[in-house]
């Protein structure tokens, strides 16, 4: 399996509850290295690109105003299958649904109000990363620790 990276966001509950550590630390206890991040305000425009896929969905207008109603923290993560392993650390959409010992299941506390966002295949990835970051923010983390090391 080759090296990924993947889009992960803290969404404005995990920010607001002080859980952004909690979560980096579940991924870099992983073995995933961080190559992006940022603390932001969503545009309302970027809000309902990223989430266009449901934009015929009935709750697709309470979902804008949940991202948008406060700060989070978008993150791009890198490492051998990340995608569908951060997927697995998430757990199900729904908090209700979500196992414990997984983000969403020990945070999370509703369908709205469930803590984080990941990509959930390679190309929605790499959509959200060049949609959410430009390429000169993202670091090359192993040629970085060659240089040093
Ligand atoms: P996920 O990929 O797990 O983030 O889930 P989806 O892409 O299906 O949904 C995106 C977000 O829409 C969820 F995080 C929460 C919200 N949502 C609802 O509020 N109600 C629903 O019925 C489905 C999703």
């Amino acid at each position: 399996m080759a090296k990924q990276r993947t889009f992960i966001m803290a969404k404005p509950d995990a920010v607001q509850r002080n859980l952004i550590g909690e979560i980096m630390n579940r991924f870099e206890r992983k073995g995933f290295h961080l190559i992006g991040a940022k603390l932001m305000n969503v545009p309302r425009e970027l809000a309902e690109e990223h989430y266009a896929e449901h934009n015929a969905k009935p709750f697709f207008g309470e979902l804008v105003d949940f991202i948008t109603s406060g700060a989070v923290f978008a993150m791009v993560w890198e490492g051998e299958n990340v995608i569908a392993t951060a997927r697995n650390m998430m757990g199900k959409t729904n908090p209700a649904e979500a196992a414990p010992g997984t983000i969403r299941g020990d945070f999370g506390i509703s369908m709205g109000m469930n803590i984080i966002h990941g990509s959930d295949a390679p190309e929605t990835a790499e959509r959200e990363i060049s949609l959410w970051f430009n390429q000169a923010d993202l670091h090359e983390y192993e040629k970085t620790i060659n240089k040093w090391i």
